[in-house]
């Protein structure tokens, strides 16, 4: 055969079986639309009942083939987990290949593949994107996968393989793993070959990577003694492993809410997201006063943490707690090694971080703050703009990111003294206990814990730094909420025309009053936030701007 002959068979045999295991893979019909179901990546990728989402999970196969060979054949990353959803739901979404979110302008791409209306049109879209984007289909594909452990994850990583297999992709199922984990795998992958390597591509090397850099920093400290709300999830097996890598002289775990092997129980009355929304505590724990304790989400890349003081009232030491926490740290020990004017600190939020956190990193710290919308990849693009940027959400999603010149720095660094030395060495020690790819509940579980053990403080000493003004988060379901539109990193609402000045009213009618109201991303509803000086008012002004957005 003649080459051009062999490569247009290569093609023709890819569209082929693009077609076949789609055919084994259709869309759901959603009988309460009457109408196939549409799909949309969003904040954290394909989100919904697991029942809709066999042909989008095959689909995502398809696509990331496409990415791989659109980066000449780096590793992409599939993680399928629908994070703090309740059991019966889950997601799947993309890694590229620096352990980052999957490019904002893929989404779109990935959007059209989940919702190509038959097996001809999603063989002719793959082709199509093929074309437009110069992608050679002929050239190698590398995909890595794992899943959490939701009882539909099996049957979907089964549908991913056969995208993979159908786009010719070569792939590994790394089975069950936390989302961080993978993109832990998928960066140490990609960056196996290079001068700087981030670590050993596998599950091992995450947890030795940790626990080295942990028992380093840690030295003379320890034991911190901290109990795990583990979500019934992946992160309770998980840490376990990371716990036993690590010495009993530095760090002692007491997992509860651990039945990962009950998908049915995953989040249930349990999990950063309960303990977060509810403002309580999770069920199955009797905390002792003063005690540190933790909540995972369901894939362990969010966490909160809290205690009871001696007459057991719950406090939570939230994302912007943390974010505050690391910022605080971190400054001091810039000052204290004479870096402070050349390695500067920044913190990443959104409209949801508390007020008093706000004013506390700018006002007490002298840190800026930087305000983007909702979802971490926001957040964490705005972050690589700092040194060092430390970026949150309040609900416990975050991680603290270092640029490549501020590691240089640190490593060249000629210390005059012994105060600069150690706290250089700290600092350079830092960088590896925190996972620089994504929010990571075990590497913030470890950098908290560090930071407390260097400060000699306990979680009440931690929230004494401000107090979190009183607030409420209500889930509103309006008859569109794509009509939401908004503004000013989601502070304020364009459309509908007219609602944003009768929010202002209300607002202004409370002491240290703020609310806002944006469309969510994971969700068919709009969430309103609202913070006011005491809890009645805060309840209050988030139940009147939830009453005025209702009608709409
Ligand atoms: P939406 O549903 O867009 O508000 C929620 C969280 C986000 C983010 C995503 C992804 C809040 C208010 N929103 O997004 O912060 O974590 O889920 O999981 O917590
Ligand atoms: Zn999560």
């Amino acid at each position: 055969m003649a080459e051009q002959d062999q490569k247009d068979q290569i093609i023709l045999d890819q569209l082929r079986q693009i077609e076949e295991f789609s055919a084994q893979h259709p869309r759901v019909f959603d009988e309460s639309r009457g109408a196939l179901r549409v799909f949309t990546y969003g904040t954290a990728g394909f989100r919904m009942h697991a029942d809709y989402l066999e042909s989008v999970v095959y689909r995502v196969g398809l696509l990331a083939a496409l990415r791989s060979r659109n980066l000449d054949g780096s590793t992409i990353g599939v993680m399928i987990t629908a994070s703090h959803n309740p059991p019966e739901d889950n997601g799947v979404k993309l890694i590229d290949p620096q352990g980052e979110m999957l490019e904002a302008s893929w989404e779109a791409f990935a959007t059209k593949f989940a919702n190509a209306d038959s097996d001809v049109d999603l063989a002719r879209a793959y082709l199509d994107l093929s074309e437009s984007l110069n992608i050679n289909l002929e050239k190698p594909a590398n995909v890595v996968y794992a899943r959490d452990t939701r009882a539909s994850g099996p049957a979907l990583a089964a549908a991913l393989k056969d995208g993979l297999t159908a786009s010719g992709a070569a792939m590994t199922n790394y089975e069950v793993l936390t989302t961080p984990q993978l993109h832990y795998i998928v960066k140490s992958i990609n960056t196996a070959s290079t001068p700087t390597p981030y670590g050993e591509p596998n599950e091992m090397g995450y947890y030795a990577k940790l626990s080295d850099a942990f028992a380093a920093v840690m030295a003379d400290k320890g034991p911190a003694i901290v109990t795990v709300d583990a979500a019934n999830g992946v992160g309770g097996t998980q840490l376990r492993k990371l716990a036993d890598s690590i010495d009993d002289k530095f760090l002692q775990i007491n997992i509860v809410n651990n039945a990962s092997d009950s998908p049915e129980k995953l989040n249930a009355l349990c999990g950063a997201d309960f303990v977060k929304t509810q403002q309580t505590l999770p069920a199955g724990t009797e905390p002792v006063p003063l005690a540190l304790h933790a909540s995972l989400d369901g894939d362990a890349d969010r966490i909160v943490f809290y205690y009871v003081d001696q007459a057991k009232r719950f406090f939570l030491l939230d994302g912007d707690k943390i974010a505050s926490l690391a910022a605080m740290f971190i400054q001091e020990l810039l000052v204290q090694a004479g870096l402070q004017n050349k390695i500067r600190v920044g913190v990443v939020q959104t409209a949801y971080a508390n007020g008093s956190s706000t004013r506390y990193i700018q006002e007490v710290l002298k840190v800026p703050v930087t305000v983007t919308p909702t979802g971490v990849k926001h957040l964490h693009h705005a972050a690589q703009q700092y040194d060092v940027g430390v970026y949150f959400e309040a609900n416990g999603h975050g991680t603290v990111l270092f640029s490549a010149a501020a590691a240089r720095e640190l490593a060249s660094f000629e210390a005059q003294s012994p105060g600069q030395q150690s706290a250089v060495t700290n600092l350079a020690r830092l960088i590896d206990v925190i996972n620089q790819t994504v929010g990571d509940a075990m590497s913030d579980l470890l950098l908290v814990v560090t930071i407390l053990a260097h400060k000699a403080w306990g979680p009440a000493d931690w929230n004494s730094a401000y107090t979190d003004l009183p607030n409420r988060l209500v889930r509103v379901v309006v008859r569109d909420r794509f009509g939401f539109k908004t503004e000013d990193a989601e502070r304020r609402l364009v459309e509908p025309v007219g609602v944003q000045a009768q929010i202002d009213d209300l607002v202004n009618k409370y002491k240290l009053g703020r609310s806002f109201v944006r469309a969510s991303g994971t969700e068919d509803a709009v969430r309103v936030y609202a913070e006011a000086e005491t809890r009645l008012e805060a309840d209050e002004l988030a139940l009147k701007v939830a009453d005025l957005v209702k009608n709409y």
